[in-house]
């Protein structure tokens, strides 16, 4: 269960974001109705959501799930892999100190961000991608160790971040296109294939037995339902020009 969450609201900037999609700039005033709605899904499920100012100096700031790996246990700051995304953990330990006992954080030379990190149960997989390095993984291994957890690391081929192509939805289901329907770290679990036209949408999220699924992706709509889950469809369109998605603009716990 997760009863909080943090987002960031998009700065104006944000058209200015880092991006592999060729899919033009972000309309501003849109992903500013698209964040709103965004928060008001995440109340609809239960969670508390503590909103914080935009950063226009980062114009990746709303991706603020990268910045920080949150666990029942400990928060870990982390070290965005992308040059222009380091300064946005700015403000984050005194934020996080209001929540969380622990707070570790992963240190130069090591880079980690957290779309990379899938949590499943005690255990995390740990993505390593243009943006995680093995020095940024093995800090955090040895962080998951120091309280109790696992950790495994996971080789990327085609994809931004570990949870580009893979959610889980808690029950032994794990959302999975591409590189990771066959993928042998995976195969133990329930898979629920999102097919390569819907890719985007195996960025889905489950919070409290609800998926938060993509809007316009009827494929992976459909596989979610059909698992058993509620499902809830949030408009991202203009994050997803920026290479983000739903897990991306929020941090759950
Ligand atoms: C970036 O390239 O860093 C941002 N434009 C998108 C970050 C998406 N975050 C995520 O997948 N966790």
């Amino acid at each position: 269960m997760f009863t909080k969450a943090i987002v960031r609201k998009p700065a104006p900037t944000m058209i200015n974001g880092l991006t592999s999609a060729n899919d033009g700039k972000p309309d501003f005033d849109l992903a500013v109705q698209q964040h709103e709605a965004y928060i008001q899904a995440l109340e609809s499920c239960g969670l508390e959501v503590t909103c914080l100012e935009a950063l226009p100096e980062f114009p990746d700031s709303t991706f603020i799930e990268d910045v920080a790996l949150l666990t029942n246990t400990c928060a870990i700051i982390t070290t965005p892999g992308a040059p222009s995304r380091r300064g946005e953990i700015q403000g984050m330990r005194g934020l996080l100190e209001h929540y969380f006992e622990n707070i570790e954080a992963i240190q130069t030379p090591g880079t980690l961000e957290a779309g990379d990190v899938m949590m499943v149960d005690s255990h995390f997989f740990i993505g390593l991608s243009a943006r995680t390095n093995l020095w940024g993984a093995h800090q955090l291994l040895a962080y998951l160790q120091k309280y109790g957890f696992t950790g495994s690391v996971v080789d990327l081929k085609e994809v931004l971040h570990l949870k580009t192509g893979v959610a889980y939805l808690e029950g032994n289901n794990l959302l999975a296109c591409g590189e990771f329907l066959t993928h042998p770290d995976f195969q133990s679990f329930n898979i629920l294939p999102i097919e390569p036209s819907e890719s985007y949408a195996a960025n889905s999220i489950w919070i409290n037995d609800t998926v938060l699924v993509p809007q316009g992706y009827p494929h992976a709509l459909q596989t979610i339902s059909q698992a058993g889950y509620d499902v809830l469809e949030v408009d991202v369109s203009e994050f997803r020009k920026l290479d983000g998605g739903l897990s991306c603009l929020s941090l759950r716990f």
